[in-house]
């Protein structure tokens, strides 16, 4: 057990949740916080309610616990930042500026920021997007992230703050249902597969997006922020490659599992946001500097969602 303490901010979230479970096997001490209450994904985690737009409340948790490392997650993602411009940047820039500067003058030794996929647009190459092409995101979420990079770079280079960042793509769990993204119905379906037999996708068909399961982005997340310092070339965000797929495509493994399975489609304004991002992503640099590779593809990741959701569904309808 590494003696040191981590706070994670946005512990309820998708990510959060898991990263949480999976840094307390390895850390003494691992503070979950966020704005909302503890949910019963972190189990019995340490848990304290935290806002990071309140930057004194921020600073005296992180001095007062002795903080050692920074896993900064609390954001706004793509399709609620749409809907909420104002309250996106806010959370998104104000946040992050909060937790780097903080930790910049409180020794703390490692802080993570997750970028996204979203910092591409209509610009970029849409298929294996290399690190370093255009950038023009065409959401207030891709923008902040954006931002939101050149702000840990400038800490780096201007602080000496080891600030390491992944561009997630979209990332796909049964522990804890995502909110706000454009990708969430690459989780949504699984759980109405379950539960209904049926699910009516919120983007078209054939909407090829990079995805990966939520195994390979904890595991991932946790060899970048354990790689040694003078590994690490890049100080924006690293491209973070899975597998990518279609809606269409994951009904299809759906249903070798459960035949009777329909999908229908009825796409919303979240179409125009998948549409501006790439469909494939190059992870080389992340490969070559820290030995970045993924573990599940489409066919792994389905089969073991399944799994878990059919389980939990069995567990549940026995208990009286
Ligand atoms: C979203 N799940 O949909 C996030 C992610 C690449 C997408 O950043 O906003």
């Amino acid at each position: 057990m590494k003696n040191e303490t981590i706070l994670i901010t946005g512990a309820c979230g998708q990510l959060g949740t898991e990263l949480v479970t999976t840094l307390r096997k390895y850390y003494k001490r691992v503070l979950a916080t966020d704005l909302k209450d503890a949910v019963e994904a972190l189990g019995d985690a340490e848990f304290r309610k935290l806002d990071v737009l309140h930057r004194q409340g921020l600073y005296e948790v992180i001095q007062k616990e002795k903080v050692t490392q920074v896993y900064h997650l609390a954001a706004i993602l793509s399709a609620t930042g749409e809907q909420q411009p104002e309250l996106a940047w806010r959370v998104n820039m104000k946040g992050l500026r909060n937790v780097l500067e903080i930790c910049s003058t409180s020794g703390v030794k490692k802080v993570f920021f997750p970028s996204t996929i979203a910092v591409f647009g209509s610009t970029t190459p849409r298929t294996h997007t290399p690190q370093h092409t255009s950038t023009e995101p065409a959401t207030i979420y891709g923008i902040s992230k954006l931002a939101g990079e050149l702000w840990c770079q400038w800490y780096f280079l201007n602080k000496n703050l080891d600030v390491r960042s992944l561009r997630y793509p979209g990332l796909i769990s049964y522990k804890t249902k995502a909110g706000g993204g454009t990708t969430d119905y690459a989780v949504d379906i699984f759980f109405a597969a379950v539960k209904d037999k049926k699910y009516n996708c919120f983007l078209e068909k054939d909407t090829v997006l990079p995805m990966m399961y939520m195994p390979d982005a904890v595991r991932g997340t946790i060899e970048l922020m354990e790689a040694p310092a003078e590994r690490i070339s890049v100080r924006t965000a690293y491209n973070f490659a899975g597998f990518s797929c279609s809606p269409a495509q994951i009904a299809v493994v759906i249903t070798r599992f459960i035949p009777e399975f329909q999908i229908t489609y009825a796409p919303d304004f979240r179409q125009k946001i998948a549409d501006s991002w790439p469909q494939s992503i190059d992870d080389q640099p992340a490969r070559n500097d820290w030995g970045w590779l993924p573990e599940y593809d489409l066919d792994k990741m389905v089969e073991d969602m399944l799994f878990n959701l059919l389980k939990t569904k069995e567990k549940h309808t026995v208990l009286p």
